[in-house]
């Protein structure tokens, strides 16, 4: 059986010990699983550290910048202290890749995206929200109205603590509602657009809207 999971090897970087060590007896875990078996392993309830890139630059305090630009009346440079300034939004909710696993109650906080919209103010013409890693890579896209819900977090931290350099620090996306490819891991750039750009994986067979069933609780009261 784990031959067959091996198989399907794409990317796996980083991580936890935990991680490491069903890294090292599993092999690298494909980001695509075609057997479906990978979401069977009983590796308990922990996230698998996902990078389509060998890795991205570590950002901090002094580094680390946010733009929102594109489509806007007023572009944005954020550093990591003008993010925390603004109001904080705490979500708890399962994380769950499109590949089979999925972390129960999950504890995030941060900005919502529909606030620095709001900040920036999208132009008449913007329909849809694109996403740029500093891995240079990886992006995502949300439609304005998608990227306006309650529940779509510029986050801060993750778990107990600030968001790790692994799994996207300083910043990443949480959206809620959608599959983990969705929630982009080291936040570059917010960009509005006329139309929805398709992400990544979204050029790779994904789509585009990327909603979970409704045991995610995407139905549910985001404020509740
Ligand atoms: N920049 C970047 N963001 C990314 C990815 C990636 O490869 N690169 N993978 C996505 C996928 S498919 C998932 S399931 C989650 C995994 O988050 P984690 O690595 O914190 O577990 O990150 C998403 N965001
Ligand atoms: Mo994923």
């Amino acid at each position: 059986m784990l031959g067959l999971v091996v198989a399907g090897a794409a990317g796996i970087v980083g991580g936890g010990a935990i991680q490491k060590g069903l890294a090292a007896v599993l092999g690298p875990i494909g980001n695509h699983d075609p057997t479906g078996l990978v979401g069977l392993i009983p590796v308990g309830n922990t996230f698998r550290f996902y990078s389509v890139t060998t890795g991205a630059p570590r950002k901090d305090e002094k580094s680390y910048q946010l733009t929102v630009g594109g489509l806007v009346d007023t572009p944005l440079t954020l550093t990591l202290s003008d993010l925390r300034a603004m109001p904080q939004t705490m979500l708890t909710r399962d994380f769950q890749c499109v590949t089979g696993w999925r972390v129960p109650e999950v504890a995030w906080s941060g900005v919502r995206l529909s606030d620095l919209l709001d900040a920036a103010g999208a132009t008449s013409d913007a329909t849809a929200v694109r996403f740029t890693s500093f891995d240079g890579t990886y992006t995502e896209s949300l439609t304005l109205d998608q990227a306006r819900r309650d529940d779509v977090l510029v986050a801060l931290t993750m778990i107990d603590g600030p968001v790790t350099h692994d799994h996207g620090g300083p910043v990443r996306l949480f959206v809620a509602p959608m599959y983990g490819y969705k929630s982009l891991k080291w936040l570059g750039g917010i960009e509005l657009t006329r139309d929805v750009v398709p992400g990544y994986w979204e050029t790779r067979g994904y789509s585009i809207d990327g909603w979970v069933g409704a045991s995610n609780g995407r139905d549910d009261d985001p404020t509740s």
